[in-house]
């Protein structure tokens, strides 16, 4: 199981480019972008020349390139082009700021940057300060060089006159091929090494294995590209198998999910659990229609009983929770269409193996909740120059993935909060994500995170923030209700003990609460009285 073949001089860029022309999928829809239709043909032609246009250039096999786009064939051609003529494409978070990128070229050393125009605004203020970018390429929506922003490049005439054929770099398949940078709690992003042979891994094991995908899919990503979920789900899983991928670049708000759902039928759909409760709080959603989509996955966050319900009853169509990371490529806990347990993070994927562990590394019996690792190819290598993380992380073929996991007597894994977010009350351990859990089927909350605070004993005990949905006020009665409300729902010493209601909560970009910044402005709270 899970063993993937894959040759020992292998470029990645043919098993989700090439093999589809020679499998007569050459005029076949490869991507959907607006009103644009792209061929695999046209796929591989733009590929190519990218790859030509970097090697005129002079970038070097291993040499770092960076990508900072929105979901679009340019993304497309740019991270496949640079895997193929063996430098490593850096796919990036789009929404960062300037200081987030100004480390992140200057980490990698990247030697080329190709930008989407209107996030060019965020490299122009630091450009002085890159020490090792040599050239930036804009991908407009205008044409002509002459459009480009100065000392830069402008994409489609950078590669207009270049040759739509390329051999594949001779790299191997244990060769660097992509990385990817994953923020932790504390410390600057660390940039996960991915090889060539990783994302094949995941297509097979995960795509083709769990979710079943096949050439007659057709995938939708909310989550973009420049994430690690987002670029099996839109690109290479759909690639794998010859596929057509639907990519949207805009704001991934809940009316033009709606809309490019309705308009593009796509059969395979993936999303986050916040927004999944955005696109179910939508107001009308009669002009909808998800009739083509056959599954829907979530990932990135645990997906809450309360939502798979109610998506399911609206839409009549499973979500299947998965967990994946950064650093494992992608997800190797997964739900089954039709074996669903919903509140769990399903079955271990086939090639990945799981263990939940004490402090101490010694194997936990069953129902117990511990420490999860997983044994998997797809691990990233190591973090580029971060000896030290590398190394408390990647213990042997094992990789400890910070998160709390139980699992049952049928297997089914459950998540029990971060290994760094979860608390005790009276001794007892608590997981912030159960009460969490407990509360957002109230009907009265639509957003709520849980840390643990201080009492006047110095004693931690729950405390939740709460976002009301709209129509519902604060109110003392309120608060008390919330309180039963958990306290009759499970164990008494889990209720908040605190609920304080909020407009809105501090997340990361891939939308995860930062339950730190609400334990920060507690502890500043507390020393100012
Ligand atoms: C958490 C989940 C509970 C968990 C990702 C799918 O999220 C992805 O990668 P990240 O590096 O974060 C990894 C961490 O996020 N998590 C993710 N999914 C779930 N917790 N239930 C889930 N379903 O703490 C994990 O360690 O941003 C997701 C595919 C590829 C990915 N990189």
């Amino acid at each position: 199981m899970g063993a993937v073949a894959s040759p020992e001089r292998y470029n990645a860029s043919t098993t989700f480019v090439d093999a589809n022309l020679e499998a007569g999928r050459g005029d076949k829809a490869a991507i959907l972008y607006g009103d644009q239709t792209l061929t695999y043909n046209d796929v591989a032609a733009m590929m190519n020349r990218t790859g030509n246009a970097l090697l005129k250039l002079g970038v070097q096999m291993e040499q770092r390139v960076m990508l900072l786009l929105l979901d679009s064939p340019e993304f497309v051609a740019s991270f496949f082009g640079a895997i193929r003529m063996g430098a490593i494409p850096i796919p990036t978070n789009t929404l960062l700021r300037a200081p987030d990128y100004e480390y992140l070229l200057n980490d990698s050393r990247a030697v080329a940057l190709i930008v989407s125009e209107p996030l060019y605004a965020n490299i122009a203020p630091i450009r002085e300060k890159l020490k090792w970018l040599k050239h930036v390429i804009v991908v407009g929506s205008s044409t002509g060089a002459q459009n480009a922003p100065a000392g830069t490049i402008q994409f489609a005439e950078w590669i207009k006159n270049e040759s739509p054929e390329l051999a594949p770099a001779d790299t191997a398949r244990d060769d660097a091929c992509f990385w990817l940078y994953s923020s932790g709690t504390t410390g600057f992003p660390k940039g996960a090494v991915h090889l060539q042979h990783d994302m094949i891994y995941c297509a097979e094991n995960y795509a083709r294995s769990v979710l079943g995908i096949n050439e007659n899919d057709r995938t939708f990503s909310v989550a973009k590209l420049f994430f690690a979920y987002g670029l099996g789900n839109g690109l290479y899983f759909p690639f794998y198998v010859g596929a057509t991928t639907v990519l949207y670049p805009g704001r991934p708000e809940p009316k033009p999910i709606y809309e490019v759902v309705t308009k593009y039928k796509p059969t395979l759909f993936f999303c986050v659990p916040t927004a999944y409760a955005g696109l179910l709080a939508a107001e009308d959603t009669s002009a909808y229609d998800l009739s083509s989509v056959r599954l829907c996955v979530s990932a990135g966050e645990a997906l809450p009983k309360a939502l798979f319900d109610k998506w399911y009853a609206k839409w009549n169509v499973e979500i299947l929770d998965g967990i994946g990371s950064t650093e494992i490529l992608h997800i190797f806990i997964s739900n089954r269409a039709k074996e669903v347990r919903p509140g769990s993070s399903g079955k271990i994927v086939p090639g990945y193996d799981a263990r939940i562990v004490d402090e101490e590394d010694r194997e936990l019996p069953q129902g117990e909740v511990g420490n999860l690792l997983i044994r998997g190819d797809s691990t990233c290598a190591y973090y580029w120059n971060k000896h030290a993380k590398t190394k408390e992380t990647i213990v042997g073929e094992w990789i400890r993935t910070g998160d709390k996991y139980l699992v049952d007597k049928d297997g089914y894994l459950w998540y029990q909060g971060r290994s760094d977010d979860m608390l005790k009350a009276g001794g007892i351990w608590v997981s912030p994500v159960e009460v969490e859990a407990t509360l957002i089927s109230h009907p009265a909350v639509l957003e709520c995170a849980v840390i643990g605070l201080m009492d006047k004993d110095e004693l931690i005990k729950p405390k939740a923030f709460v976002i009301l949905k709209q129509g519902c006020a604060p109110s003392p009665e309120l608060e008390a209700e919330l309180k039963t409300f958990v306290k009759d729902k499970i164990a008494a010493y889990k209720y908040p003990r605190w609920i304080e209601f909020v407009s809105e909560l501090p997340k990361t970009a891939t939308g995860k609460i930062q339950r730190f910044k609400l334990r920060q402005r507690e502890a500043e709270f507390a020393k100012g009285m």
